[in-house]
């Protein structure tokens, strides 16, 4: 006979696979090798959400306002300062008093892309010298490992050594993006061979063994069918987290809503409730297995 479980059964089972993914993420905060990811991690736990607002406003009093409402839902907050009108060195102050108030790390989406020397320099100086402030910056892959050396460079030069971390993009989430199946291998290939630096990577559909997945192009079912008219391609959260990424990146979906707070908070439960999906548990399991120093045998 089919047993149907009773509503406390299913909250006791919900109640354990929530604690088994928190479990899951710290312990792979613990043995990952990125410090601002092992934050990310952290909050992400604590949290229980794998929420990456992307604060696309035009005006610092919109962008502080969002924060404010959304702040306390996310594990990331994703930042381009020069698309906002109005940003300066104190909305930048007030936006890492809000980091630490309201327990998210920052990404600023750099996009680096040139030789390394002129990445150096963009992330040393560039947007109130992004090194200092921004855990994380996003990377092109396509000028080769140079923009990885740079950003390494840089890290060091802002004293950020084995702390800061880049994203390097995979595939973009755009029509027609370039970013085909061979190129994505090769973006993982050199992510991984540069972990020194990178701390994650920026994928669709292909993922690595090792480096955790965040994704754009997220939306509800009528982003996702009808795009933005310029580009942008969107998948439900269910789709993506299902897919094997890990983090979703999120802009107008949360941003445009007529109440922002409760529609990330939905991102949030629903991206949530797919993670903590046993096969989800499985993989990030075993990515902690791959990241715990190996035991050497002790000589005879
Ligand atoms: P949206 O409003 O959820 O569509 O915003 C998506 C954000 O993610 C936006 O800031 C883009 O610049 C960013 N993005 C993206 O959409 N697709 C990509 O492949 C990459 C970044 Br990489």
């Amino acid at each position: 006979m089919f047993l149907r479980k009773s509503p406390s059964q299913t909250r006791l089972a919900d109640d354990q696979a929530d604690q088994e993914l928190q479990l899951s993420l710290t312990q792979l905060a613990e043995n990952y090798p990125n410090a601002a990811m092992k934050q990310v991690l952290a909050i992400a736990a604590e949290k229980k959400s794998v929420i990456v607002l992307s604060a696309d406003v035009e005006t610092a009093d919109q962008l502080l306002e969002l924060i404010e409402k959304v702040g306390k839902t996310i594990c990331v907050l994703k930042l381009h300062v020069d698309t906002i009108k109005n940003f300066n060195q104190n909305t930048l102050t007030r936006v890492l008093d809000l980091a630490k108030e309201l327990n998210f790390v920052i990404m600023h989406d750099s996009k680096f892309s040139d030789i390394g020397s002129t990445v150096m320099k963009q992330y040393l100086n560039a947007n109130y010298e992004t090194a200092k402030w921004a855990p994380l910056v996003t990377a092109q892959a396509i000028s080769g490992p140079g923009v990885l050396t740079g950003l390494l460079a840089g890290a060091k030069a802002a004293g950020k050594e084995n702390m800061n971390g880049a994203i390097l993009l995979a595939q973009m989430s755009s029509e027609g993006a370039l970013t085909d199946d061979i190129y994505a291998a090769k973006a993982i290939d050199m992510a991984e061979k540069n972990m020194a630096i990178v701390a994650a990577l920026v994928t669709q559909t292909i993922h690595s063994k090792y480096l955790l997945s965040f994704t754009p192009g997220v939306g509800g079912l009528a982003q996702a069918a009808k795009g933005d008219g310029l580009g942008q391609k969107y998948r439900t959260a269910r789709d993506v987290i299902s897919g094997g990424s890990h983090f979703l990146i999120i802009g107008r979906g949360i941003m445009l809503a007529e109440n922002p707070a409760k529609e990330a908070e939905a991102y949030r439960n629903e991206a949530w409730s797919v993670l903590r999906e046993e096969q989800h548990v499985a993989a990030l399991k075993t990515r902690i297995e791959l990241f715990k120093p190996k035991q050497v045998a002790a000589p005879h």
